[in-house]
Order: C-alpha cells, then sequence, then structure tokens
C-alpha cells in the first residue's frame, strides 16, 4: 500500500469522518460491475430495462427536489475571495471544510462507501488528470464507469507522484437546505453532500473536468472547456475539427452527433464525434490548440431526442445506459421520454413515480409530462456510431474554429465570424442565452454566459479572460478562427425559425470554408456576416429571404445589447482586461454608425 500512501490517508480520512459500515474499493472490472448492479436492482435503487430491447439498461429516479445542478449551492472555496471572483459564490475554506465536515460526519453509517479510482482522458496519455471519488451512491459508481475511465491502473499512475483530485461525495439525507457543492481549486479537492443527481454528483464531470480543471489549465497554460469537440471529414477525405461552447441544455450532443443533410452526404461529407460537453485544450504540435474530450460517455438530455433530432444519440441508448428521470414504461420495461415519438406508452410511472397515462393533467388542468425537462442518458462513447476514429487520441485533435453559441431569440444573427483572436474572445465573454431546465430557477430568461462557463469557471472571470487572451498569443498565427452561432432566432410567433439540427451542417460549413478563405463575408459592425448566398440551401424549404431575415444585425437591438453588455462588465470592476474594455468601445462605435 505505500505507493498509494497518499490515497490510503486520504480514503482513511474520510472512512473516519463519514463512517461508512464497509469501504469497496472500485477496480474497474465486469465482475464487480456486475455484481453492483445486482445489489442496486435488489434494493431498487435502479431498475433493470427490458434485456431484448434495451440489453444492459438500468433504470434510476432522483428524488424530486434533486433534478438537475444546483448553482446557488455551488461554491468556489478559494483561499482569496477575489480569486473566486464576482460570478461563484464563494465561501472561506476553513469555514468551508468546517461545516462541510459536520454535514458529512457519521453520514455513512449504515452504507457501503465506494472508492473510485477514475481517470479524466486517456490512462497514462499527456492530456489525463487523476481523481478518487468517495461515494454512497452505487448510482454514482455505475454512472462514473460509463462518463469516466474507472481503473484500478489510475492508482499506479497516482503512485507516481502522489497527486490526485479528491471527491467527496455522500447523499446524506438529500436536504435540499444543506446541499452544498465545493470545490477547493488549492486543494485539488470537491465536497458534493445532500445530492444525487448527475451534474452535482458525477464529480469527474463538472466539479473536477470544468470547475477544478479550468484552475489547473490557468495555473499550467491549458485551457478546460464547457465544449463539444467535432470532426468533419470532407470528400478528399481530409478532417478538420471544431469546438463549441453553448449552455447547458443548448444542443450540444445533437451537434456534436449531427447527421449532414442528404447534399452533403452525397458529396462525401461525413461528421464524426470527439466530444459532447467538455474539452480540454492545449497549444501542441506545428504550434496549434489540440483539444480532447476527457470524458468516456454522453450524459445527455432526453426529452427531445429522438430518431430525427438525434439519431446517433438515440443509438448510443440502446445498450449499457442508464436512463435517469424518464418515463417507466412497467408493461415492456422500456422508456419514454417528451419528443421521442408519437406514442407514449398507455399505462406508465412518471419521473416522480406517479401513474401516467399520456392524458394525464394536474390539478389546474395542465398535462403532466412523464419525463422531466432535465432527465438525463448515461451512455457510453463507444456505442456512438459516429465516434472519431481520435476519440482515444493521446495527442488530441487540431482545431480549425471555435464556437460559441446560445439561445438567443432576437439579437445574435445565425452565424458571424469575430474578426481576430481578441474579439473572438470578446464574442465569447458577451455571450447570453436563455437558461434552461439543466440547472435549478427559471428557464428562458436571457443571462449572460461567458463562454458558457458562467457556472463552471473555477476561478476569477476576469482572470479567466485574460488567460484566453495569453492562450492567443501563445499560438499566434495558427490559432483557431471564432464564430458565433445562434439556432434559436424566432419568429412573431415564437417559433424557431432556423430548422436546426442535422441542416446546422450548413453554417458549419460556411465556418469551414470561411477557415480556409474560401468565402468572403461582409465586414459588419459585430464580425464578418456571411452573404446569404453562401449558405448552401440546397434541398432545404427554406427560402434566401428567410435566411436574409435571420443574418442581419439590427442597429437598435445590438444598441441595447451594448448596454447590456457594458453594465454586465461593470461586474469585473478594474480586474476587467483593458483588452475587452477596447473591443466593447469598438463595438459600440460601430453599432452606432449602422
Ligand atoms: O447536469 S450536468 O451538469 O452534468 C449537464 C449540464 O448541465 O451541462
Ligand atoms: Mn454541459
Amino acid at each position: 500500500m505505500a505507493k498509494y500512501q497518499n490515497v490510503q490517508e486520504f480514503v482513511d480520512k474520510y472512512q473516519t469522518l463519514m463512517n461508512p459500515d464497509k469501504v469497496v474499493w472500485i477496480d474497474g472490472s465486469t465482475k464487480q460491475k456486475k455484481e453492483l448492479t445486482d445489489e442496486a436492482v435488489a434494493s431498487g435503487e435502479v431498475l433493470r430495462l427490458n434485456n431484448k430491447l434495451l440489453p444492459g439498461c438500468l433504470y434510476h429516479r432522483t428524488a424530486i427536489n434533486d433534478v438537475a445542478r444546483v448553482e446557488n449551492r455551488t461554491f468556489i472555496c478559494s483561499r482569496d475571495k477575489e480569486n473566486a471572483g464576482p460570478t461563484n459564490n464563494w465561501m472561506e475554506p476553513q469555514e468551508a471544510y468546517e461545516k462541510l465536515d459536520a454535514i458529512a460526519k457519521d453520514c455513512m453509517v449504515g452504507r457501503t462507501m465506494y472508492v473510485i479510482p477514475f481517470s479524466m482522458g486517456k490512462i497514462g496519455s499527456p492530456f489525463a488528470k487523476y481523481g478518487i471519488e468517495l461515494t454512497d451512491s452505487i448510482y454514482v459508481v455505475l454512472n462514473m464507469a460509463i462518463m469516466t475511465r474507472v481503473s484500478s491502473k489510475v492508482l499506479d499512475k497516482i503512485g507516481d507522484d502522489g497527486v490526485f483530485v479528491r471527491g467527496i461525495h455522500s447523499k446524506v439525507k438529500l436536504e435540499e437546505e444543506n446541499r452544498y457543492i465545493c470545490q477547493f481549486p488549492e486543494d485539488n479537492t470537491i465536497y458534493s453532500l445532500n445530492s444525487g443527481y448527475g451534474g452535482n454528483v458525477l464529480l469527474g464531470k463538472k466539479c473536477f473536468a470544468l470547475r477544478i480543471a479550468s484552475y489547473q489549465g490557468w495555473k499550467e497554460g491549458w485551457m478546460a472547456e464547457h465544449m463539444l469537440i467535432l470532426g468533419i471529414q470532407k470528400p478528399d477525405g481530409e478532417t478538420k475539427y471544431v469546438a463549441a461552447a453553448f449552455p447547458s441544455a443548448c444542443g450540444k450532443t445533437n451537434l456534436a452527433m449531427l447527421i449532414p443533410p442528404d447534399c452533403y452526404t452525397e458529396e462525401g461529407y461525413k461528421v464524426f464525434t470527439v466530444g459532447d460537453d467538455i474539452a480540454w485544450i492545449r497549444k501542441g504540435r506545428g504550434g496549434q490548440l489540440y483539444a480532447v474530450n476527457p470524458e468516456n460517455g454522453f450524459f445527455g438530455v432526453a426529452p427531445g431526442t429522438n430518431i430525427k433530432s438525434n439519431p446517433n444519440a438515440l443509438t448510443c441508448t440502446k445498450k449499457d445506459t442508464i436512463f435517469t428521470n424518464v418515463l417507466y414504461n412497467p408493461s415492456d420495461k422500456t422508456v419514454w421520454w417528451e419528443g421521442l415519438n408519437n406514442t407514449p406508452p398507455e399505462n406508465a410511472i412518471d419521473w416522480k413515480g406517479n401513474p401516467w397515462t399520456p392524458t394525464t393533467v394536474d390539478a389546474n388542468g395542465v398535462k403532466v409530462k412523464g419525463a422531466h425537462p432535465n432527465s438525463r442518458f448515461t451512455a457510453p462513447a463507444k456505442n456512438c456510431p459516429c465516434i472519431s476514429s481520435e476519440f482515444e487520441s493521446r495527442a488530441g485533435v487540431p482545431l480549425s474554429a471555435i464556437i460559441f453559441g446560445g439561445r438567443r431569440a432576437k439579437a445574435a444573427p445565425l452565424v458571424y465570424q469575430a474578426f481576430d483572436w481578441n474579439h473572438g474572445v470578446f464574442v465569447g465573454a458577451v455571450m447570453a442565452s436563455e437558461t434552461t431546465a439543466a440547472a435549478a430557477g427559471a428557464v428562458g430568461v436571457v443571462r449572460h454566459d461567458p463562454m458558457a462557463m458562467l457556472p463552471f469557471c473555477g476561478y476569477n472571470m476576469s482572470d479567466y479572460f485574460q488567460h484566453w487572451l495569453n492562450m492567443g498569443k501563445k499560438v499566434k498565427a495558427n490559432a483557431p478562427k471564432i464564430f458565433n452561432v445562434n439556432w434559436f432566432r424566432t419568429d412573431e410567433n415564437g417559433k424557431f425559425i432556423w430548422p436546426g439540427y442535422g441542416e446546422n451542417m450548413r453554417i458549419l460549413d460556411w465556418i469551414l470554408k470561411r477557415c480556409e478563405g474560401e468565402v468572403a463575408a461582409e465586414e459588419g459592425a459585430i464580425g464578418y456576416l456571411p452573404f446569404a448566398s453562401d449558405i448552401k440551401l440546397d434541398g432545404l424549404d427554406f427560402s434566401i429571404e428567410q435566411l436574409e431575415s435571420i443574418i442581419g444585425v439590427d442597429k437598435e437591438t445590438w444598441q441595447d445589447e451594448v448596454k447590456d453588455i457594458e453594465t454586465f462588465f461593470t461586474k469585473f470592476g478594474d480586474k476587467l482586461p483593458n483588452e475587452l474594455r477596447k473591443q466593447l468601445k469598438s463595438l459600440k462605435a460601430r453599432v452606432n454608425k449602422l
């Protein structure tokens, strides 16, 4: 055990504090996974689904007050308050440890504590970072085994230098008022107490791969971003890679797995998925930025996923998948969610565990949803029919473009390109999007969400902006081109104008053509804007006039946008990089000239 001394000391410390009846080390083996699944099925923690239709699939319901990330209960516990910055909740570390340890004391009495050694990134690769998560939930163990690389080999890797991220999770009593998701970036430590919902408890994901890793990246000269990564193979066989940042539940999984329209597939275009949620990005060979997906599975939003919107994601969920908070059909042990198809089961059990039929209404006569809007599937990446051959790449994939995007009913046009890297950083920094069900709280409210990292940046957002500017200097001429997209413009009836999904390939095509200097663009007030004729509409029932209606920039709307950005920037005070202030001034001048 000497080699694992740090790990053993960590486990001993929390075993003493949380006082489980038993400690089980997770080794990543199929045999152990099967035993744990049997145990979770026996206790009712998970249900086994139809073994013919959904082999190896499981069903789970979380507590009904525990169905999304809780941003108001999430804290960055840096020693200096300034290092958490104006966009994070902060708690002084000593005070936080005392508070959390008091909640965690004896919380595992009568339970088993599982010790999960896991790797974010391919074990042994230059990008890989290791962690140990302690948890009292088999559901968490089984999900971590899909989402990360769980293996006892990780212990050997940690043995080399003793560095690992410490994750402490307990459901405790699932009390909302004592729910805490705390990151201690300077200590490589995460506490997650009183929750059982994915984003709060699969500590490899947001807590580690974004909050802790963004801090590590800042210190070590790389970036941890809330981005999908996809590859577009052109007819000549060459593949170009792009990374795209969107807030949670804005279609990252759908974009990452898109199937191009016929006019592209006929020419030989193919899209491959490298990742759907997180990208770790470093400078690599040839002075370019390279990205890896540190995860090993997809934790996707179920509602809206169907054979048309995302056939690849649907295929991912056909085996070895865990479904959480979707509708359960006891008659054939399958699952259903809104937007899967038009044939919901007649007699089912909804995500709250109540009997449900397609006509069930609540006390106000409103139709009751069978699946929670943030219900999820946890599916292994290897299930994905379009998984990239570079998924396991040690070096990552070179990025040609970085795309930012959000849900905006009005302001943002379908697509535009930043003038250069620094302008692109500004475009990312001023991103705003309507909130979704992925986080507890109001849905549909526009809020600023820089680089889609508002809930995930583990340090001061001003330093984060500066880090972006610095990364651009590191790669200079080889920097990816930066774009902004908005699939969510609506008409006067509130209906989406752009068809989205696979049709987004048409915009990716324009983006790649811009990267390669193959199409011209108009130097507009907010960036380079496309000429409508350069966006391929072949085979699509969408007129050039409709296209024109969503690619332009409206003076008044953007004057309001500028005002809104000015207010947003005051949040950062003097610490805001001057470059961003300069960019805002230039934007204002250009918009006023419209
Ligand atoms: O719930 S998660 O945080 O894992 C997914 C998301 O909100 O992006
Ligand atoms: Mn996400």
